[in-house]
């Protein structure tokens, strides 16, 4: 996977050359590209944003520079286009072969785990990380014309701009794409897959400060361990989030807990 972040703080993201995102990326699995909104201003001071048509608090970003930066990527022509003619030929038409143009946005549709999943199935993702007051609507209405644009949020809270969120984004995205988590098994039982809050997790010594691991995780009965910790995740799921238990996720009747 390609993806380009467009951002007036390029340093945000150095981080991702640690960790496993950061050997992703010397195996060739995740390419990425930094660059620096100011790159693509031509005034003496480099501004990027300036006071909002109407009045009000606040900056907005321009539009040229942002403009100038995501033509850069997307090439002239438009941005999302595919060149085999299945999707679309001049009239800057919506297909699904191009990059996705991400904005970060308190405004946008709510970020998930199935967000990320669908996303890490692309071949380009470009984010705009907007700052101040957000970035002026002709950027989004201009390359929504021509190509797939999506505004998404983190949640409901406010960050200073979209740096951080993209940063969460891309590790969300990054991890699932193949090869990237060394052991995709370790992908399948987390919180948020099956629809359900991941169970509590365990390791030496079975007993500290007084506190002992589950017995049934020490039976070695692989059947009454994976019972458990289905119960697990359902009785932390409809406690700490009732909102995502769906009643077709809940085990049949007759499934009960074998332990203590
Ligand atoms: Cl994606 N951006 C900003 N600036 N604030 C946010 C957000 C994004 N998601 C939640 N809050």
């Amino acid at each position: 996977m390609r993806i380009d972040i467009v951002t007036i703080f390029p340093e945000f993201f150095d981080v991702l050359d640690l960790s496993l995102l950061g050997k992703a990326r010397q195996s060739g699995l995740i390419e990425l590209g930094v660059h620096n909104l100011r790159d693509h201003t031509h005034d003496r001071h480099h501004s990027v944003d300036d006071t909002p048509y109407g009045g009000g608090a606040g900056m907005v970003m321009k539009p040229e520079p942002w403009g100038d930066a995501l033509d850069s990527i997307l090439g002239d022509g438009a941005g999302a286009r595919t060149t085999d003619g299945a999707g679309t030929t001049d009239g800057g038409v919506t297909h699904e072969d191009g990059p996705i143009l991400i904005f970060p946005s308190p405004a946008g549709d709510q970020f998930s785990q199935a967000m990320a999943r669908e996303l890490s199935l692309e071949k380009h993702l470009v984010f705009g990380c907007g700052r101040y007051e957000g970035i002026d609507q002709r950027v989004v209405d201009h390359y929504e014309a021509r190509g797939r644009v999506r505004l998404v949020s983190l949640g409901d809270y406010v960050l200073n701009g979209g740096e951080v969120a993209v940063m969460a984004m891309i590790e969300a995205i990054g991890r699932l794409i193949p090869g990237v988590v060394g052991n995709p098994e370790s992908l399948v039982e987390e919180s948020h897959e099956d629809g359900l809050l991941e169970y509590p997790s365990y390791t030496k010594p079975a007993s500290w400060r007084g506190l002992d691991v589950p017995p049934v995780l020490l039976s070695g009965n692989h059947g009454a361990i994976s019972t458990w910790r289905r119960q697990q995740q359902i009785e932390r799921t409809e406690r700490v989030r009732p909102d995502l238990v769906t009643p077709h996720l809940l085990p049949p009747a007759n499934a009960k807990t074998t332990t203590s």
